[in-house]
C-alpha cells in the first residue's frame, strides 16, 4: 500500500493512458529500486562512491519518456533513470561500476562517466559543464541535416554558475539549436545551498538574458515533466530552437554517500520526503484505481529480481587484467592512414595560402566537415585563411562563433559525436586558454573512456617574431604534447602544411594544428595544386651533413637555415620534426647516432618544452654515440615580451649561432 495515503502532488493526468501512467511508474520505480540496492552495497563496502538521485526520479522518466529513442540525452550523476529507461541492461551498468570489462569504459572511468552510442546517450565528464556546449554540438548537427531530432542537457543548479553553461545558452540562442537544457535546481551543489550560489529569484528567469524561452516545472511531478517536456519537444522539432527548464526538485541525500547531509536543516528534509515523486505518484494511481496492491507487487519483485541476477551476473564477471598494449592501443582510434600523391603542377604559395588551400579542398571532399571560428565568415579570420570561403561553402558549414572558445571546443566534440567533422579556428592560439578543459579533459579522453572518437582539429596560429606581446605570441604546443589522446602537428612549410593538415582532417581523432604566424606570409614554396596527404610521426630531413644534428620545428627550421647558410663550413643534418605527437623518434635516434652531436631547439621557453623530452629520448636511446652533452636550445624564461628588442632577446633565435658553434667546437 502506498505510504503517502493523499497526494500531496496535484496530478491531472489529462489524456494520458492507464498504459502511459504506468509505465510513468514503472520507469521511476526501477531506478529507486536499484539506488536502494546500491545503498545496501555501500555499506557493506561492496561499491565504493555513489550519487544518489533519490527525489529526483521524476526529472529523468519525464524528459526521457518524451524523447524520441533516437534523440540524444546528455545526463548527469543524478540521472539514473535516464540510463534505465532507455533500457541498457542492468548488467552492463552493474559491470560499468564495479569497473569490470564489460562496462562501458573497461573499467577506465567510473559511475556515469561514459556514453553509448547505441543508447544515444552521452555522459559526463567530471567538471559538468561541458555537458552543455556537448549538448550544442549534437543539436547543430540535427539542425544542419535538418532531421527534426531533439537533444536534451542536463546541468544541476550548481553546474550553472559555470561558464559552459553561459556560453552554451548564448550559442545555442544565438544559432537556434534544437536543444532543452534541463536544470535540476535541488537545492545544494555539493554542501552550497542556493543562496550561495547564485543571486536571480529563479534560474529560469535567465532564459530571457539569452533570449531562450524558459520554463519552471515542479521536477516531482512526473505528468508534468512528461507533458510539458514532450509537448516542447514536438515544437522543437518543428520550429528548432533551444529551451531552458528549471526543475525545482531537492537533493534528499548527500552529495554522495560518504559525504552525509548534516548541513540540510530537518525541516527541508520532511517538506521534500512528503513530496516524494514516487510515493505521491502511486498513492494518486491507487485513488484512481489505475494501479493496485497486486501489480504494485509484481512490479517491485520483478524489478527486484531483475536487479538481483544482473549484480550477481557482473560480481560473476571476471576482474580486468591489465595489458598495457590494450591500454595504449584504445587512447587513439585506429586511423588508416591513405596516401594520396601529390599532383605535379604546382604553384608558389606561401604557407597561409597553403593552409588555405588545404583547408578549402577538404572541404570540398568531406560534405560533412564544418569549421567554425570568430571572424571566419564574410571577414575570413583576421589572417584571412578562410576568406571567400561563404560563397562557396555557405554560412552552415562556415561558421562566425561568439567569443566562446570552451562552447565552440565543445560543439566540435558535439559534431563528432553526431558522426560530422569539425575544425575550430582559435582566432590566436594564446586564446585557447579559454577552451582548455574541454579539449583536455572531454577531446583527449573520449576514446580511451568509451570509444568515442573527437574528428576534431584545431587550428592553432601561433608563435613569436612579429611584435605582439605576452598574448599574441605565444607558441604552446607543450600544453598539448603532454596530454594523451591528442595529435600535435606543427609544419614549417607551406607544402608540409597543405599535405599535414588535410591528413589532421581525415584522422578522426583530436588534432592541434600549429600554424605559425611569422612564417605565414615569410615563407614561400612551390606546392602541389590539388589534394594531397602527408603522414603524421615522419619527420623530414631538410638539410643532410655530419658534424651536428639539429632537431627541430616551426619557426625553429628556418632559424637553423639561417645560420647554416651563414655558416657553410658547419656539416649538420637538420631535422624539421613535422609532427610532435606522434614523434619520428627514428629520426632522431638515426641522426644523432650518425652526427655524435645534437642540438634540439624549440622556440619556446626551456622547463618542461618539447626539447627537455627530446633531450631525455636521445640520452636513454644514444648515449654511447654522443661526442658532446647534449644541447638544448629554447626561448627565455619569461613570458614573451612586446618591444622589439626584448622580444629579440627573448628568441632563441638570437642566441642560436653561437651556440651551434661551440657545440661544433666541442
Ligand atoms: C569544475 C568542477 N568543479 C567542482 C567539481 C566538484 N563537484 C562535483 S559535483 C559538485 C556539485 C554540483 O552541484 P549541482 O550542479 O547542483 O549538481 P548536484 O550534485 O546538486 O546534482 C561539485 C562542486 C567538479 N566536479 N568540477
Ligand atoms: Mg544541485
Amino acid at each position: 500500500m502506498p505510504t503517502i495515503t493523499k497526494s500531496n502532488i496535484n496530478y491531472d493526468k489529462r489524456d494520458l493512458s492507464d498504459k502511459v501512467l504506468l509505465r510513468l511508474y514503472y520507469n521511476m520505480l526501477r531506478p529507486r529500486l536499484i539506488e536502494e540496492k546500491m545503498l545496501i552495497l555501500l555499506r557493506q563496502g561492496k561499491i565504493s562512491k555513489w550519487f544518489s538521485g533519490i527525489g529526483q526520479e521524476a526529472i529523468s522518466i519525464g524528459v526521457t519518456m518524451a524523447l524520441k529513442p533516437s534523440e540524444y540525452i546528455l545526463p548527469m550523476h543524478r540521472n539514473l533513470g535516464v540510463f534505465t529507461t532507455r533500457e541498457i541492461p542492468l548488467h552492463r551498468l552493474f559491470c560499468q561500476w564495479q569497473g569490470k570489462a564489460s562496462g562501458f569504459t573497461k573499467g577506465r572511468d567510473r559511475s556515469f562517466h561514459f556514453g553509448t552510442q547505441d543508447y544515444n546517450i552521452v555522459g559526463m565528464i567530471s567538471h559538468l559543464g561541458p555537458q552543455l556546449g556537448v549538448a550544442d554540438g549534437i543539436a547543430l548537427a540535427n539542425l544542419l541535416k535538418k532531421n527534426a531530432q531533439v537533444t536534451a542537457v542536463f546541468t544541476g543548479e550548481g553546474g550553472t554558475s559555470e561558464g559552459d553553461f553561459h556560453e552554451a545558452l548564448n550559442v545555442a540562442a544565438v544559432w537556434q539549436l534544437p536543444v532543452i537544457f534541463c536544470i535540476e535546481n535541488n537545492g545544494y551543489g555539493l554542501s552550497t545551498p542556493t543562496n550561495e550560489q547564485y543571486r536571480c529569484k529563479h534560474l529560469a528567469d535567465r532564459g530571457k538574458g539569452y533570449g531562450i524561452e524558459s520554463f519552471i516545472l515542479d521536477g516531482n511531478n512526473v505528468i508534468e515533466t512528461y507533458t510539458k517536456v514532450k509537448k516542447l519537444a514536438e515544437s522543437i522539432r518543428k520550429r528548432p530552437r533551444p529551451i531552458l527548464i528549471e526543475f525545482k526538485t531537492f537533493r534528499r541525500r548527500g552529495h554522495e554517500e560518504a559525504s552525509g547531509t548534516k548541513y540540510v536543516p530537518k525541516e527541508l528534509m520532511d517538506e521534500w520526503e512528503a513530496k516524494d515523486p514516487i510515493e505521491n505518484f502511486r498513492s494518486y494511481l491507487f485513488s484512481k484505481k489505475i494501479l493496485n496492491q497486486e501489480i504494485d507487487e509484481q512490479y517491485i519483485s520483478e524489478i527486484k529480481s531483475e536487479i538481483d541476477s544482473s549484480l550477481e551476473s557482473a560480481y560473476a564477471e571476471e576482474e580486468i587484467v591489465p595489458n598495457e598494449s590494450k591500454e595504449l592501443k584504445d587512447v587513439y582510434k585506429e586511423f588508416e592512414y591513405q596516401d594520396i600523391k601529390p599532383n605535379k603542377k604546382t604553384h608558389e604559395l606561401r604557407l597561409v595560402d597553403a593552409i588555405s588551400e588545404g583547408l578549402k579542398q577538404s572541404m570540398e571532399k568531406h560534405k560533412d566537415l564544418v569549421i567554425m571560428g570568430q571572424d571566419i565568415a564574410e571577414y575570413g579570420g583576421v589572417f584571412k585563411i578562410t576568406e571567400g570561403f561563404v560563397n562557396q561553402f555557405g554560412k552552415e558549414r562556415v561558421r562566425n562563433t561568439p567569443i566562446c572558445e570552451s562552447a565552440i571546443v565543445e560543439v566540435s566534440m558535439g559534431l563528432s559525436i553526431a558522426g560530422m567533422k569539425a575544425v575550430m579556428e582559435m582566432q590566436f592560439s594564446d586564446f585557447v586558454t579559454s577552451g582548455f578543459n574541454p579539449i583536455v579533459n572531454y577531446l583527449a579522453k573520449s576514446h580511451y573512456r568509451w570509444q568515442q572518437q573527437a574528428d576534431v582539429v584545431v587550428r592553432m596560429p601561433c608563435g613569436g617574431g612579429v611584435g605582439a606581446g605576452p598574448f599574441h605570441s605565444q607558441t604552446n604546443e607543450a600544453w598539448f604534447t603532454k596530454t594523451p589522446g591528442l595529435k600535435v602537428v606543427y609544419p614549417a612549410f607551406p607544402y608540409d602544411a597543405k599535405g599535414l593538415l588535410a591528413t589532421a582532417i581525415n584522422d578522426p581523432n583530436p588534432v592541434m594544428f600549429f600554424e605559425h604566424k611569422a612564417l605565414y606570409r615569410s615563407i614561400r614554396q612551390n606546392v602541389p595544386t590539388d589534394y594531397y596527404t602527408l603522414p603524421f610521426g615522419k619527420a623530414s630531413k631538410v638539410k643532410e651533413g655530419e658534424d651536428i644534428s639539429i632537431i627541430t620545428y616551426g619557426a625553429g627550421v628556418h632559424w637553423a637555415i639561417e645560420s647554416l647558410d651563414a655558416n657553410s663550413q658547419i656539416s649538420a643534418d637538420l631535422i624539421d620534426l613535422r609532427t610532435l605527437q606522434p614523434l619520428d623518434k627514428e629520426s632522431i635516434i638515426n641522426s644523432v647516432k650518425k652526427t655524435g652531436k645534437v642540438l634540439i631547439l624549440n622556440e619556446d621557453s626551456l622547463f618542461g618544452g618539447i626539447a627537455s623530452d627530446i633531450s631525455a629520448l636521445i640520452m636513454e636511446e644514444c648515449f654511447e654515440f654522443l661526442d658532446a652533452p647534449v644541447k638544448r636550445l629554447a626561448s627565455m624564461e619569461t613570458p614573451i615580451p612586446f618591444a622589439v628588442q626584448l622580444e629579440d632577446q627573448y628568441l632563441a633565435k638570437s642566441k642560436l649561432e653561437g651556440v651551434l658553434k661551440a657545440l661544433v667546437a666541442y
